[in-house]
């Protein structure tokens, strides 16, 4: 299976991630996917034994993500498990998702803080922001959804086709998961523990927030409103 773990200037945070990682996913190939990085997060990620895919400039989590899909395709992999690169997510909160995916109970599946662990924390403006995702995915999709903004997943082959084809470069988490659904894929949700963010900051700040809600739900809609189905199947 491929582990990937997109990062952009993680260089405090990777190497432990990805020794995490391969403690967990023995035999996994590890994909740091470093994202324009100015600092050394690809030297760091090397270091602790990852694969690094390293994009000449930043392209935000979304082109990130796909990089990642894209050399899961191109490697045969069927099976896809990823976390980020920041230390939120232990990688042991992910084998059961992994494990849930090759066992065919799901094409994607999604992990939710909806278990969280004490010390999480996020801002005012980002629960609400949260909360708003939640309710449009769920509305759309007709399916419960109460951590659209989790990057910590598993999918399959199947999924990996249909984010190849068309990912959303900046509200990666939330809209793909409509289109996963909307695409006629089975998605889930299991309940995981994430940690607070330690070194760095998220690039979430009050104002950001706002406008970043008003572009999802905007997207959102549109996702909505767009006509046929894409199938993932469908020759590229
Ligand atoms: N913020 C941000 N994160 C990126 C980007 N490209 C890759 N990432 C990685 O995507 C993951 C999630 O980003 P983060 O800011 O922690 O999001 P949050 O946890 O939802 O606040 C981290 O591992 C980042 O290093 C980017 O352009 N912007
Ligand atoms: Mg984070």
């Amino acid at each position: 299976m491929l582990l990937m773990i997109p990062a952009w200037n993680e260089e405090e945070s990777i190497e432990g991630v990805v020794e995490d990682a391969r403690a967990h996913f023995e035999g996994a190939e590890i994909l740091v996917v470093d994202d324009g990085s100015t600092d050394r997060t690809a030297a760091a990620a090397r270091r602790a034994g990852a694969t690094v895919a390293s994009l000449p400039f930043n392209q935000g989590v979304g082109a990130a993500h796909q990089t990642g899909y894209i050399y899961g395709l191109a490697h045969g992999y069927e099976l896809c498990g990823q976390i980020d690169g920041d230390g939120q997510h232990p990688a042991a909160e992910l084998v059961p998702l992994v494990d849930a995916v090759a066992a065919g109970e799901a094409d994607l599946v999604v992990g939710s803080r909806f278990a969280e662990v004490s010390g999480y924390h996020a801002s005012f403006a980002r629960r609400i922001g949260q909360r708003l995702f939640s309710l449009l995915v769920s509305t759309s999709t007709r399916q419960t959804f109460t951590d659209t903004t989790s990057g910590m997943r598993a999918l399959n082959h199947r999924t990996m086709e249909l984010f190849v084809r068309r990912y959303s470069p900046e509200f990666a988490e939330v809209e793909s998961l409509q289109q996963a659904v909307r695409a006629g894929l089975a998605v889930k949700e299991m309940p995981v523990s994430m940690m607070a963010r330690e070194q760095g900051s998220s690039f979430i700040t009050p104002l950001g927030s706002a406008f970043y809600l008003f572009k999802t739900l905007t997207v959102l809609l549109v996702g909505h409103l767009r006509p046929g189905k894409v199938d993932p199947e469908a020759e590229l």
